[in-house]
């Protein structure tokens, strides 16, 4: 028998003193709600993300745990290159007096699963009365390391409550996992080394990455380190051992500590299996590598990031929440990775990068950990060639970046068959690959925004201009002539319910943008490095491109605001037929439109998805009036579901801009509880990480109201009524500032040893270096 149900499965505010506002627990277990606890419980350290399946295995779960960067698609046409589920090194049966434990039978008389924020560890504590009277506390605990990104660490304990216990533990490698059904591995060698080490090894099956995972375990017996009787299996994909130890007595606690480890051919520093097997034999037990583990979060991610909202727990255990998820979804080893649209939590979007790294992701690490940002451009830089030929693929110059992103040569990698169109019963096309083209232009926009920041001269010269020259080649072919203008037709746009519209609004600006950059830095370059401009010249056509560059961007058709100060979101949308949302946005579940229409039908309707002008106000900000601005939410919102999780976020950002405190607010609320919310389902293919970029961006750029323009910094909080106070660092070139926002005064301190620049409430103030500025506002 389960635990009586209560209202809320998630609980926040069960963490006191040092914990207080850092842990989020899971108070009954939910066979049927599995997914939301595995994605937003997931621990990872951006080399691999483990999602936090049980030890002891259920129907209804999904395990997974993936390695950043190991791309590999079944062979067949139909597939796309994936992360691949990496064998699971979690799995444990425990037999309790011939008993298997499972908290689908007998009586769970406690059950709680906590996510420590700050520690980034996952532990369970439970009270089981088994279906034959037999009482047991268990208690699991869990992390992967950040300071060994290869390790897994595992500890459980059980404690007879009733009577002795004769243990059986069954523990794996199981290379049995799947991607949803497809098995991504060949089988590779199995072995047991001095009675203790597990290894599995395997290779993706086409991009011929080796996978070694080993798994070692450690028994004590109150305190007594002790080795139980043991035996090795193999099976088809699986090594296992089984232990027995001796009876354990009544209210005696066993310890079993379990410490795995994944290392692969992708791996900058791989050798071979064998190297890997020396590197893991030396690694420590348990609580030596959770010190390590601990103080790595304590000084790389909590010291580096010290965001605070002061007034709402809900509200900083949120923002505590962002920062550890975009933790464990960046791969910050290795430039040759990206970030996953669900990170490493879930086999959801295949792994692969979106425009939701640049546009909700990036603004992150640019204002608070510029080195991470520029990797990620980087990788940017380095997937050139598969732009180029995506370019070359639909007769463009230039670099094409794709849609999706996998691998850095992959190029395009958007799958072409989505779900299931109700009135056709076939499965809907999915037309981003071929014809969403912004991501182009987002780039191009991150790539400066970082420069704006940091005034990376190096990454400029290596990578940046390179990618706004590239970009901006691109869409001077990809432009239309017609009736003296330029026009771009045929897109998607951040809307997807619009398919093949022409002169998506976001879409037009943000080409425009990438040219008018693009001739800026052209000149610039003449003038300061014309070395440089020669070596890319050479490469792009540059002289060529430049004067297309002028004479197109100069053409190029911007939809103005109409007689209602209303931006067209394209050619035909105002013209759109206008249906009743109502029982749309009242749904719990995301899509629930398309259980009553179709998406052909979607398309000639004013139904957007998501931010699509709006986000064209945020980004391009100072392009637009205030009137413009309120005109444009007033028309577009009510007719937007944010089907998408990076709606919301853009519109707290643009409320907060309007001056519209509560509304800014309680669409933050909602952004907010998108993964860390009660509601049970929404998480299940892995956590949202725009949504999660977003909601930094709403606590650090919406309510404390910084704003880069035009190479300036601004600053303009407000904080929500509810607040008393929000403290978070910015990067702004090459001073670390900690700002610190109250109802009533701005206390910046600039603790580096160089002067900061800015513009507070329209005034232009210079920070001095070390020292700390206060003003009433
Ligand atoms: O990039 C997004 C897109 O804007 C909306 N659909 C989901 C994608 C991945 O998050």
């Amino acid at each position: 028998m389960l635990q009586k149900k209560e209202n809320q499965a998630l609980k926040y505010d069960k963490g006191a003193g040092e914990f207080k506002n850092w842990l989020i627990s899971e108070t009954y277990f939910n066979p049927e709600a599995l997914g939301k606890v595995e994605a937003a419980f997931s621990l990872g350290n951006g080399y691999m993300g483990l999602r936090s399946a049980t030890e002891e295995r259920y129907p209804n779960e999904v395990r997974g745990n993936f390695v950043a960067g190991t791309f590999n698609k079944f062979l067949g046409d139909k597939e796309v290159t994936e992360l691949p589920n990496a064998a699971d090194m979690t799995e444990m049966t425990f037999t309790l007096n011939g008993t298997t434990f499972q908290l689908t039978t007998g009586e769970v008389l406690y059950f709680e699963r906590t996510l420590n924020l700050k520690n980034a560890e996952l532990s369970r504590h439970i009270h089981w009365r088994s279906p034959y009277g037999e009482e047991y506390k268990l208690t699991f605990s869990r992390f992967v390391s950040l300071d060994n990104k290869h390790i897994i660490a595992q500890k459980v304990t059980i404690t007879p409550l009733s009577g002795d216990l004769n243990l059986k533990l069954n523990s794996s490698i199981n290379g049995q996992m799947t991607n949803t059904g497809t098995q991504h591995f060949k089988e590779g060698v199995m072995r047991l080394y001095n009675q203790k080490i597990m290894k599995l090894e395997a290779r993706t099956n086409e991009s011929n990455i080796d996978f070694t995972h080993f798994a070692r375990h450690e028994f004590t017996l109150e305190n007594n380190v002790f080795t139980p009787k043991n035996t090795i299996f193999m099976d088809r994909r699986k090594i296992f051992m089984t232990f027995e130890p001796e009876t354990i007595k009544k209210n005696e606690t066993i310890t079993i500590e379990k410490i795995s480890g994944v290392y692969t051919s992708r791996d900058k520093d791989w050798q071979n299996a064998d190297t890997a097997l020396a590197t893991f034999s030396s690694t420590a037990n348990y609580d030596t590598l959770f010190d390590a583990h601990r103080s790595a979060w304590k000084n790389n991610v909590w010291e580096q990031y010290p965001i605070q909202i002061e007034g709402v727990d809900f509200d900083q255990l949120a923002i505590r929440f962002a920062v550890y998820h975009l933790t464990c979804m960046t791969p910050a080893h290795d430039n040759r990775m990206n970030i996953g649209a669900k990170g490493l939590s879930g086999e959801g979007y295949k792994g692969h990068a979106f425009w939701d790294t640049e546009i909700f992701v990036l603004p992150f690490f640019t204002t608070s950990n510029p080195k991470v940002a520029r990797q990620l451009l980087e990788y940017r830089s380095l997937s050139i060639p598969g732009a180029v030929r995506k370019a070359k693929e639909n007769n463009y110059q230039g670099a094409m970046f794709p849609w999706e992103s996998a691998w850095l040569e992959d190029g395009e990698v958007t799958p072409i068959w989505g779900a299931a169109d109700i009135i056709t019963g076939e499965p809907t096309k999915i037309w981003s690959g071929f014809i969403e083209q912004h991501i182009t232009a987002d780039i191009a926009f991150a790539v400066w925004q970082y420069y704006q920041f940091t005034d990376d001269q190096d990454f400029m010269e290596k990578h940046g201009y390179e990618l706004i020259f590239a970009t901006a080649v691109f869409w001077q072919s990809r432009l239309e002539e017609k009736d003296n203008r330029y026009e771009i037709t045929g897109v998607v746009g951040p809307d997807e319910y619009k398919e093949h519209v022409d002169n998506n609004a976001f879409t037009n600006y943000m080409a425009h943008w990438n040219l008018e950059k693009a001739i800026h830095y052209y000149d610039l370059l003449q003038q300061e490095n014309p070395a440089l401009l020669k070596a890319l010249s050479d490469k792009w056509d540059l002289k060529t491109n430049y004067q297309k560059w002028q004479e197109k961007s100069a053409k190029l058709y911007l939809p103005q605001p109409n007689s209602e100060l209303v931006i067209p979101q394209d050619d035909t949308y105002l013209s759109k037929k206008i249906i009743d949302l109502t029982p749309y946005k009242a749904a719990s579940q995301v899509g629930a439109l398309f259980l009553d229409y179709n998406l052909d039908q979607v398309n000639d309707m004013q139904i957007t998805k998501q931010a699509d002008v709006m986000i064209l106000l945020y980004l391009l900000e100072n392009e637009f009036s205030p009137e413009v601005k309120q005109a444009n939410w007033d028309y577009y919102e009510p007719k937007t579901l944010h089907d998408s999780s990076l709606s919301r976020a853009t519109h707290s950002i643009l409320a907060s801009d309007l001056g519209d405190k509560d509304l800014a607010y309680s669409m933050f609320e909602k952004a907010s509880r998108i993964d860390l919310g009660q509601n049970m389902k929404s998480s299940d293919a892995g956590i949202h990480s725009a949504s999660i970029g977003g909601i930094w961006q709403v606590v650090v750029n919406g309510f404390g109201g910084v704003r880069m323009l035009d190479g300036k910094l601004y600053l303009h909080p407000q904080l929500p009524e509810k607040w008393t106070g929000l403290k978070f660092p910015i990067y702004w070139k090459g001073s670390r500032l900690l700002v610190h926002i109250t109802k009533n005064a701005l206390e910046i301190s600039n603790l580096s040893n160089k002067d900061a620049l800015l513009t507070l409430h329209g005034n232009e103030i210079t920070i001095l270096a070390n020292s700390t500025t206060l003003t009433t506002i």
